[in-house]
């Protein structure tokens, strides 16, 4: 089924210059980045984009950390994008990230930030409900 889902590069990946790596592995796989957005979050718009997360121990550094800088919002397009993005990216986790995905080979050597959170470079849909969702967050 073709699919649209939102894949957001966080703030650690644009510091580290990491857009065009991670457009080229993209598109690599067959997939179409339709629209870029250069934007940093309000504090609304990351509490909807982590709302599944509200009640976590890590929620409040969540909020802090992708509000803390420029993001690049991007709608990708393809057959099955929100599985294959998610594949692309990795495990959550950059240490448990396999060879070949972006969270794998681009991970840092320190995974944690100053909030307490997990760096891994890039936000992707999980579900096609969350797609509708964020996607909706940025892009009107
Ligand atoms: P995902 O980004 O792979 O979908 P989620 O479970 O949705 O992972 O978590 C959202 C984000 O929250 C992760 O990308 C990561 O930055 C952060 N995170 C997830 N679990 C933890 C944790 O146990 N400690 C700190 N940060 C976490
Ligand atoms: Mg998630």
């Amino acid at each position: 089924m073709r699919e649209k889902t939102l894949l957001l590069i966080k703030p650690d990946g644009v510091a580290r210059g990491l857009e065009n790596e991670i457009f080229k592995r993209v598109e690599a796989a067959g997939l179409m980045v339709e629209v870029k957005q250069n934007t940093t979050l309000t504090t609304a718009q990351a509490a909807e984009l982590y709302q599944p997360h509200l009640g976590k121990s890590f929620y409040a550094g969540l909020v802090k950390f992708i509000t803390s800088g420029p993001v690049i919002a991007t709608i990708v397009s393809g057959e099955n994008a929100i599985s294959r993005v998610r594949e692309l990216m990795g495990a959550t986790d950059p240490l448990k990230a396999a060879a070949g995905s972006l969270r794998g080979d681009l991970r840092e050597a320190n995974v944690i930030n100053e909030y307490g959170v997990i760096k891994n470079l890039v936000h992707g849909s999980d579900s096609p409900e969350s797609a509708a969702r964020e996607i909706a967050i940025f892009f009107k």
